[in-house]
Parts: structure tokens; C-alpha cells; sequence
């Protein structure tokens, strides 16, 4: 109750502020994009990660309050980066809850009018968890991709993957489980999990993501079983606005 409590306090002040992860391709080392990820900059304990309050968020409700500041935040900065000549696309997280939130289309379509950033410029993620609910979850990410906006599955791997619903998903990229990288240089299943997916979504026109990078031999791996895309601390741990801002001007 106390956090629940501080929570609601911390939205309506908005305490919070959004960190970007780099997203590269990993043949050129060219950065593509990021990916927004939150923080709670508590005025009395710091840095509250993610991992602490989203759970509370989404069992509470104030999931959809935080999510559509978390987005609008997301949105209006990568404008202001585009205005300075950066090409880059934000990726935003998505709660589950969100997915199934009435007006979920209206208010993306409001951000972006609002912000003036052009819907290819936006990404969604989301986990495998919300096709619990298939067709309306379908349903839901078919209204957003009519936007402009593209769709990663995150976290692939894990969770209720199974190669009979993802031919159906309209879904553009998928995002490999850290779990997969983590010995993708040295275990020879991971390696074949990885090019399994690669040549699953290139059948399926989807691009893939490797996530969890910290090691120039995973980067070999990936290459070598056809993932071009990558994230992780190798790259960059995710960054504060400010040096993001410093490490655009050093790419
Ligand atoms: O930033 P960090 O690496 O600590 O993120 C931990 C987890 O918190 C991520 O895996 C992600 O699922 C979740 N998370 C981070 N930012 C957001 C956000 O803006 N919205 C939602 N729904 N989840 C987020
Ligand atoms: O659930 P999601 O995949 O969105 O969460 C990403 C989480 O992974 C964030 O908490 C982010 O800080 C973390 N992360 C990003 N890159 C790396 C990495 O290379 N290694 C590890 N261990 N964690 C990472
Ligand atoms: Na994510
Ligand atoms: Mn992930």
C-alpha cells in the first residue's frame, strides 16, 4: 500500500524519467534506434528501476496513466532528436494491460499528432504474454500497424512461443531472449535456436533483434546465424536524455 501509495504521488508529479538503450546494426556498428525504458527518480531513495513499480503499475491500473506519459515522453523526445538530424527509431514497451485498453489506438494516434513524429519513427514491444487473449490481442496490434507504426515481439523465446501462432501475429520484428545470447558463442543449441528463428522471420518477412549483448564472440555468433540487429552493454547500457544526446554526437 505505502509504495501503491507513492506511486500515484510520483504520476500525478511525474517523477520519472525515460533512459534510451542504443539499438545497432552489428555488421556496421551503426546505431538505428533505442529503446525507451523508465525510471522512478524517487526524491528521497534515487533511482527506482522498472522491475520494482511496473508490476504494481500494471496491478493497480496506473499502468495506463504512466504508459501514455511513458509514450508521449517517447515520442516527443525522438521528434526533437529527428529535428537535429538524427534518423532513429524510439521503441516503447507496452504493458499487457495497455494492449486491451479501450482507447489504446486513439490516444497512440493523439501522441504522435501532438508530438508531430512520423509513425514510422515508432516502435511497440510487446511480450508473448498477451496472446493469452489471441484474437483481440491480433485485433489490436492489426489497428496499430494500419497506423504506420511497427510491432517487435520481446523476450521471444520464452513464454508461450510456439511456431503455430507466430505465422499469424501481425508482428515485424522479433527480438531473440537474452537467454538465447547469453552462450550463443559457446552452445551450440543456442546457436541453432537463434538461426531457427532468423530462418523462421525471414519466411514470415519479420526482422530479428538480439538483446543482451555484452561480448564481441556473441556478436560473431549472431552474425554467423544471420542476425544483423543487436543490443545490449557491448553497445550501451541504457542512457539518461543527457548523454544520449553526447553519445549521438560521437556516433
Ligand atoms: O530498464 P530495465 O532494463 O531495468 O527494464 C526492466 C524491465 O522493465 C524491462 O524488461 C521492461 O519489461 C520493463 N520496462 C522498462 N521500461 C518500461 C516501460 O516504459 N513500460 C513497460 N510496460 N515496461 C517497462
Ligand atoms: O524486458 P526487456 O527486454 O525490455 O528488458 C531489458 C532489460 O535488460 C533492461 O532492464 C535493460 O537494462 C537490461 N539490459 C539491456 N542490455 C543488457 C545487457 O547487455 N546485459 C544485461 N544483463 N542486461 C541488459
Ligand atoms: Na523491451
Ligand atoms: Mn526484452
Amino acid at each position: 500500500i505505502l509504495l501503491e501509495n507513492e506511486l500515484r504521488k510520483a504520476i500525478e508529479q511525474k517523477h520519472f524519467q525515460i533512459y534510451y538503450q542504443p539499438k545497432m546494426d552489428i555488421s556496421t556498428g551503426k546505431l538505428t534506434g533505442m529503446e525507451a525504458l523508465v525510471r522512478w527518480m524517487h526524491p528521497e531513495l534515487g533511482v527506482i528501476p522498472p522491475n520494482r513499480f511496473i508490476p504494481i503499475a500494471e496491478e493497480t491500473g496506473m499502468i495506463l496513466p504512466l504508459g501514455e506519459w511513458i509514450l508521449h515522453e517517447a515520442c516527443r523526445q525522438n521528434k526533437e532528436w529527428h529535428d537535429q538530424g538524427f534518423e532513429l527509431k524510439v521503441s516503447v514497451n507496452l504493458s499487457a494491460r495497455q494492449i486491451y485498453q479501450k482507447d489504446l489506438v486513439a490516444m497512440i494516434r493523439q501522441t504522435l499528432t501532438e508530438t508531430g513524429l512520423d509513425p514510422k519513427w515508432l516502435e511497440l514491444e510487446i511480450t508473448e504474454s498477451i496472446f493469452v487473449k489471441m484474437e483481440e490481442a491480433t485485433c489490436v496490434l492489426q489497428q496499430i500497424r494500419e497506423e504506420g507504426i511497427q510491432i517487435s515481439i520481446d523476450d521471444f523465446g520464452t513464454g508461450y512461443s510456439s511456431f503455430s501462432y507466430i505465422k499469424s501475429l501481425p508482428v515485424d520484428t522479433i527480438k531473440i531472449d537474452a537467454s538465447f545470447i547469453r552462450d550463443v558463442h559457446h552452445n551450440q543449441e543456442s546457436q541453432a535456436i537463434v538461426k531457427a528463428i532468423v530462418t523462421i522471420a525471414e519466411s514470415l518477412n519479420m526482422n530479428v533483434i538480439a538483446e543482451g549483448i555484452e561480448l564481441s564472440d556473441q556478436v560473431e555468433a549472431l552474425q554467423q546465424n544471420g542476425c544483423g540487429l543487436g543490443q545490449g552493454y557491448l553497445f550501451s547500457k541504457p542512457l539518461a536524455k543527457s548523454d544520449f544526446d553526447e553519445y549521438l554526437r560521437m556516433q
